[in-house]
């Protein structure tokens, strides 16, 4: 069977939304795109993207010139519903469905026979059918899939997780292979329809729970998968081996592919979504618990690691470099750097120069510490006793090595190799 898709309403514009709906906009697509914060909405309104990725903004501009986009804080009626608001956990790791929730009672209302609803945020199994189940509950005149197969729905769901890198979201959003899990074959095929209007990648149809649990799979593999290293790296760093040249090593091997240490896992998703994998089977899931466990700990072993050296100095001057969850991005969400900062800012017994090159102002939560001071990356390793460096970006590699030779450097991002060895360099890598 064959569905039109010519307009599309976008439930939540943040870092997947936004990209989605800016790019079926680009496609001829008339896009709606809702969001409960007034801020958003119109600096999206004005072409502005609230937050920075490449490539983002150019396409944005072209989606509201074209009058192809139009943000607003209420869903209104369109072919097919996008739901990609946030999934968090609670204190206790448990997920938190709430914002999913308000989105279906949000649709439910301008919602007709004929549509698709399509749940991008990433879910724990049998968010879908939770959601199915909400739809149908406020909207009782009208036919939604029941768990089994059905015919004559009027109203199809399915749940196709989104899966691009933040920093290359506008390619990978057209460029990647999408899973697409239909509560029936015809809602993944009619959810199909959606992604057809922009993918060059292939579409891989199942049911809803196994496209749920792919998607946590897939970020639980790269948790696991970095824990190895970030243990490996504690390991090295006790027998006094470089732990990035024994990876770059072990790599050579065809059918090994370690991935790098870090100061910890950071991000809205590899440190959250394995923990709804837990949270479904919490007696089975004991290698992503452990995981999650020991990459949670490694901002803690590398602020110990600083402490045993800043021992020597009376106050030493502690340069941080980086905060951002990861290299080459400005957002800060879950970043075990700016954990490492605070903690470090919180003893009082330090100064702390913090540099990014990614960010103009202090992170709010650090802002409020009189011993942090937010400076240039150069300057903060002229003037510092010691020099964290916490994130990979990419400026840092230029810095000048012979300033770096007479500092201790901890190096918990692997840039020491970029700088040469000849550098007092800690933490794994020796
Ligand atoms: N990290 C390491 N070592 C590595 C790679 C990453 O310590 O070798 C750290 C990063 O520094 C960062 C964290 O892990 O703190 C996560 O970074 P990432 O680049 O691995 O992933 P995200 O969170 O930016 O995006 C991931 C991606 N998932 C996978 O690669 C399986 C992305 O494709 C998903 O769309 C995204 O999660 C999501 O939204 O789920």
């Amino acid at each position: 069977m064959d569905y039109l898709i010519k307009s599309v309403c976008v439930v939540g514009l943040g870092y997947i939304g936004l990209p989605t709906a800016a790019t079926l906009a680009s496609r001829g697509i008339d896009v709606i795109g809702v969001d409960i914060d007034p801020r958003v909405v119109e600096a999206i309104n004005s072409g502005r993207s609230h937050f920075r990725e490449p490539d983002l903004d150019m396409l944005l501009r072209a989606a509201i010139t074209l009058g192809k986009l139009r943000a607003t804080g209420e869903p209104e009626p369109a072919d097919a519903f996008i739901i990609s608001v946030p999934t968090p956990f609670n204190a206790d790791h448990s997920p938190n469905l709430d914002y999913i929730d308000a989105a279906g009672s949000a649709i439910a209302p301008v919602l007709t026979a004929g549509n698709v609803v399509i749940l991008e945020s990433t879910s724990p199994v049998g968010t879908t059918e939770r959601l199915t189940r909400r739809l149908a509950q406020i909207r009782a005149d009208l036919n939604f899939p029941p768990e089994r197969f059905s015919v004559a729905l009027d109203v199809h769901v399915a749940h196709c997780p989104e899966r691009v890198l933040p920093g290359r979201m506008v390619r990978e959003l057209i460029e990647n292979d999408r899973i697409i899990g239909g509560m029936t074959e015809a809602c993944a095929e009619h959810a199909k329809a959606v992604y057809d209007v922009f993918l060059q990648g292939n579409t891989f149809c199942t049911d809803a729970a196994t496209a749920e649990l792919v998607k946590l799979a897939e970020n639980s593999f790269r948790d696991v998968n970095i824990a190895f290293a970030n243990e490996l790296s504690v390991i090295c760093d006790e027998l006094g081996i470089n732990v990035w040249r024994a990876i770059e090593l072990a790599n050579r091997h065809p059918r090994v592919r370690i991935l790098r240490p870090g100061a910890g896992v950071g991000g809205h998703c590899i440190a959250v979504d394995p923990w709804f994998l837990v949270a479904s089977a919490p007696e089975r899931a004991k290698l992503i618990r452990t995981a999650r466990e020991v990459n949670d700990g490694k901002p803690r072993w590398v602020i110990t690691q600083i402490h045993e050296h800043a021992e020597r100095f009376k106050k030493p001057v502690i340069a941080c470099l980086g905060l951002t969850y990861k290299p080459d991005v400005d957002d800060t969400r879950e970043s075990p750097a700016m954990e490492i900062v605070a903690e470090l800012a919180g003893t009082g017994r330090q100064d702390i120069l913090v540099a990014d090159p990614n960010l103009h102002a202090l992170p709010s939560p650090l802002a409020g510490y009189p011993n942090i001071e937010l400076c240039d990356m150069r300057a903060a390793v002229r003037r510092a006793d010691i020099v964290a460096v916490l994130v990979a970006h990419s400026p840092f590699r230029k810095l000048p090595r012979e300033e770096l030779m007479r500092r201790i450097v901890i190096d918990a991002a692997g840039l020491a190799e970029s700088w040469g060895t000849a550098i007092d360099v800690t933490t794994g890598t020796a």
